[in-house]
This record gives C-alpha cells, sequence and structure tokens, in this order.
C-alpha cells in the first residue's frame, strides 16, 4: 500500500469490519441438504435415473447449479428441474459406471442466499 491520506486509512479500517460482518451473515445455514432419495433409491450402475435433493429451504431450480465430479475430478453440468415441493430439487443423471462421485451443489435459497454442499456417494454394482 503506497502512502494513502489518512482518512482513506480510515475508511479502509471502518470497512473491513463491515465486509467480514457481511461476509459472516451470509454463511449461515440455509439450503443445505437434508437428505436424498438415494437413500432408499442408490443409484445403479449403467442406468440414467433422477436424483431428488431436500434441502432446509425452499430453492430456486432455475438458479442453482448441480455438478457431477468424478474420481478424476472432471466435472459434468447436470440438469435441474423443480422438486415435489418447493424446498426439493430434482437433478437427472446420465449413465454412469461404479464407483465414488460428488454432488457439487450450488443452491439459491429463497432469501436470496447461495449456500454451496458438497455431497459424496458411490455407484455400486452390489445391491
Ligand atoms: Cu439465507
Amino acid at each position: 500500500m503506497k502512502n494513502l491520506p489518512f482518512h482513506q486509512i480510515i475508511a479502509v479500517l471502518f470497512l473491513v469490519p463491515v465486509m467480514a460482518a457481511t461476509f459472516a451473515s451470509s454463511v449461515h445455514a440455509h439450503a443445505v441438504v437434508i437428505e436424498t432419495s438415494m437413500k432408499e433409491m442408490p443409484v445403479r450402475p449403467g442406468q440414467a435415473t433422477e436424483v431428488e435433493t431436500r434441502f432446509n429451504s425452499a430453492v430456486e431450480a432455475k438458479l442453482s447449479r448441480i455438478f457431477l465430479i468424478d474420481i478424476g475430478g472432471k466435472e459434468l453440468a447436470l440438469k435441474i428441474t423443480a422438486g415435489s415441493s418447493p424446498d426439493r430439487l430434482v437433478v437427472e443423471l446420465p449413465t454412469l459406471p461404479a464407483g465414488a462421485y460428488v454432488f457439487q451443489y450450488r443452491v439459491l435459497a429463497a432469501d436470496g442466499h447461495f449456500t454451496d454442499n458438497a455431497l459424496r456417494f458411490r455407484i455400486s454394482n452390489n445391491p
């Protein structure tokens, strides 16, 4: 930082805590994954399917993103539609081989906050 005028230094000293407080208040737990349909209906290898995810608040399907990440780190954007209630999203899964995967969610809650969730799951050959 070069020699800032005194009033700019004061402005920075005030702004940093304000920004920190704003950031902290946006990290509350909205649109957190509560459950998915995979518990009842595990994804089978070689079979395209849909997975429904329930969150702890209403979510906006059109402004939410879900990526599938495989063990090699490859990302695939998945198609999302609204679920059977406002707190649910349905994601389309393509045909996949058995293995370890991650759903990477970036979900917009009804109150305007984005929340990131990562959910690990396995596609297993054994039922
Ligand atoms: Cu919120």
